[in-house]
């Protein structure tokens, strides 16, 4: 046998182990000797039964996602699974850790599933732009019926072994030694004889499949999609299943597999896959990290409050500080009553509730933070409060912690330089809500100790974020590139474009709303404070904030919303002032077509993020990618500004920036080098070579 499937025998059962660190994936030199082992075993007379285990923390995650997009070595997973399917002796997958994908397909391949009680099953391929290639489509819904199977193929959400269980997924879960009990559980069908019947022959789950029902269903998720192709497919697929004979829709779920598997979309969700483990990785992985047990957080507003329950769900006592008791028990207020919303939504137990509530510790003195080994400031935006803060810090914090600006915009340098410890100090921004947002942007300042980076990277990850490490500079990535993508919303309004088009050509695109929806969601009064405090002007939206309409929790921004309303219709009012701050210009308004918006706002966008990558803010192109689509909303079917920047050609991004840079004289139109050669080679590699 191969190092990567063994096999044993226990007195006449089988044990197939497939042992493919880190994650026991299908790669071919895992299925070409595990096709032979099944055959082999097949026409054994001694062996009674087999079992399928995996070695190391998981049953197999799925397809080898690396050899996508490569010709396909045989066999394949279609090939593996019929095969297991005219094996007559009963066949039992032993799952621990995650069967995901393929992992899961290949179970379903089995007469059989066993699993140990913390197991995850899913099939999450829809996440990679794809739909289960396996048979999953197919098999799946013959165990559980066609509506969950709709769920949990479309959202690609895993469930756990009672769930699965309880659905008939799994036929046993066990706690202790999953193989033993498997060769147990295998022995004893054994015994009791056949005929064991396959899932292709089963039909308990589509029997009662109320097709009305379904389709309801189907269409709701379809609305949903947001121009992506794979959850649609997903659907068609599993229907499919109800309506065509068995070996029709596994040729249907083929034929959709391999079109989306050659696609756009798919390549730039695989891409943003890579690109997120990738943006976790530092230079000199064998850094040492610094023991984090206890973290502080000084201010308990929305920004604090929500990055102190950030690190309370990923299991960290926290300090929380407060400049008076009143705001410190407001902040407290706030968090139970945002866990509270959680209970009443079924996603947390009153018991989880109570253990994460224990967690805090309140406090209105510097002094408490001494016993933390992280401290984070999330108090108001201003550089000169921020010095005090890291000040006070300078004299309580402990040797050796770790001490943490939350900032957006500011310059790290400047505060780390104003303290006697500048290698401890290093920037998180985190995304509002703090406790939701996925995208966290560490921020490394130039004295910033490597091992204090990466003891945050890795905390990050333990808290479930996602972690980009960023330089120093005006917003960091996201912010500055959010800024050179808003730079002619105002240029275009007053040319003619109204907000509903401008959010139009966003949605469109795949955005889940454009920048004006944007700008009322999150208040038009933080960036005229913003502007006023750098001595800037954007003239429609300052008029608007003149006039008190600060977006959705005034009811009146770019839109109008009508009492409780999230979605706002479009102000005659609004369209008017920007008809007059036009004339007053002496601009003749004119038509814009969707596509003069997007070059105006993306692909300066692409722009920046190369001006990013020339001077190492950002490490790589993919980086950036990560954090437009984690933090602002950038269509994860394009994979990301700079992965979208190929797909839309670079060449031409550069020819209309050169267009647009003539006819406006406006900086952000002028074509970053890296741009340019990227128009050339076709890729951002340069940057790294440089
Ligand atoms: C599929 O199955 C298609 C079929 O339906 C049809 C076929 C015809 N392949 O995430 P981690 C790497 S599609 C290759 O940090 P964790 C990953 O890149 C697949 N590599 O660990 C990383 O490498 P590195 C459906 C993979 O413990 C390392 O393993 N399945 C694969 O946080 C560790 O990964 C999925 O979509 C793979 N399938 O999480 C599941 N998976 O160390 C995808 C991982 O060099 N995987 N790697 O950076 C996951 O969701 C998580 O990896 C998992 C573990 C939950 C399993």
């Amino acid at each position: 046998m191969s190092n990567s499937v063994s096999v044993a025998n226990d007195s006449g059962v089988a044990i197939v182990t497939i042992d493919n660190p880190p994650v026991n994936a299908l790669s071919f030199h895992v299925r070409e000797p595990l096709m032979q082992a099944l055959v082999a075993l097949r026409d054994d007379a001694s062996v009674a039964a087999i079992v399928i285990a995996c070695a190391g923390r998981t049953f197999v995650a799925g397809a080898d996602i690396t050899e996508f997009g490569k010709p396909v070595l045989q066999p394949d997973l279609r090939a593996i699974v019929a095969m297991l399917e005219t094996i007559a002796k009963p066949t039992v997958a032993a799952i621990h850790g995650t069967a995901l994908g393929g992992g899961l397909e290949l179970a379903l391949g089995c007469h059989f599933r066993v699993a140990d009680a913390g197991a995850k099953l899913g099939l999450p391929e829809v996440k990679l732009g794809l739909l289960p290639g396996g048979g999953g489509t197919v098999r799946l819904p013959r165990l559980v019926g066609a509506v969950k199977a709709l769920r949990m193929i479309v959202s690609g959400a895993p469930i756990g072994a009672a769930e699965a269980h309880g659905a008939g997924l799994v036929d046993a879960v066990f706690e202790g030694d999953l193989v033993t009990h498997a060769v147990n559980f295998a022995r004893e069908i054994a015994r009791k004889g056949g005929p064991f019947t396959p899932v292709h022959d089963r039909n308990d789950g589509l029997k009662e499949t109320d097709l009305a029902a379904f389709d309801a269903e189907a269409a709701d998720l379809a609305r949903r999609a947001r121009g992506l192709e794979a959850p649609i497919a997903c659907a068609q697929a599993v229907r499919n299943a109800v309506t065509l004979p068995f070996d029709e829709a596994l040729a249907a779920e083929r034929a959709l597999f391999v079109k989306l598997v050659a696609g756009d979309q798919s390549r730039a969700q695989r891409h943003l896959f890579f690109a997120e483990r990738e943006a976790a990785k530092l230079p000199g992985k064998d850094t040492p990290k610094r023991r984090i047990a206890r973290v502080g957080v000084i201010g308990a507003g929305t920004m604090g409050g929500g990055i102190a329950m950030a690190f309370a769900n990923g299991g960290f006592p926290v300090t929380l500080l407060e400049t008076s008791e009143e705001a410190l028990q407001r902040g407290l207020g706030t968090i139970d009553r945002n866990y509270a919303v959680s209970v009443s939504r079924g996603s947390l137990t009153e018991e989880a509730k109570r253990q994460r509530l224990s967690q805090f510790k309140g406090s209105t003195d510097y002094a408490d933070l001494a016993e933390c080994d992280l401290i984070v400031e999330a108090v108001f935006e201003d550089m000169a409060v921020k010095k005090e803060v890291f000040g006070k810090l300078d004299a309580v914090a402990r040797p050796g912690a770790i001490l943490a600006t939350n900032t957006s915009y500011l310059d790290i340098n400047e505060i780390a330089g104003s303290i006697s410890r500048p290698q401890d100090v290093l920037g998180l921004h985190f995304f509002s809500p703090a406790n939701v947002m996925k995208l966290l942007e560490i921020v490394r300042a130039g004295k910033t100790a490597p091992d204090a980076l990466s003891t945050v990277v890795d905390l990050a990850r333990r808290i479930g974020k996602v972690a980009v490490v960023v330089g120093v500079c005006h917003g960091f990535v996201g912010n500055r590139m959010l800024a050179a993508r808003g730079s002619e919303s105002e240029a275009l309004l007053l040319e003619g474009a109204t907000p509903s088009e401008i959010d139009k050509a966003f949605t469109d695109f795949g955005w889940p709303m454009g920048p004006f929806q944007m700008g009322d969601l999150a208040g038009l009064d933080i960036g005229w404070r913003n502007r006023k405090a750098r001595g800037l002007t954007a003239v429609i939206a300052d008029t608007l904030c003149e006039q008190g309409r600060f977006g959705q929790k005034t009811g009146r921004g770019f839109y109008l919303y009508e009492a409780g309303a999230r979605a706002g219709v479009a102000d005659p009012e609004v369209e008017a002032l920007i008809r007059d701050k036009a004339a007053e210009r002496g601009i003749e308004p004119r038509a814009i077509c969707a596509e003069e918006i997007i070059e105006r706002t993306l692909y300066p966008l692409v722009n920046e993020g190369a001006k990013i990558l020339e001077e190492k803010i950002a490490a790589r192109a993919s980086d950036i990618d990560v954090v437009w689509v984690n933090g602002y909303g950038f269509p994860i079917g394009k994979g990301g500004p700079m992965f979208w920047a190929g797909l839309e050609g670079a060449a031409r991004i550069v020819e209309r920036l050169e267009y647009w840079h003539q006819r406006t004289g406006k900086d952000v139109f002028k074509p970053a080098l890296l741009l340019k050669r990227m128009a050339e080679t076709g890729s951002w590699e340069a940057e790294a070579t440089d």
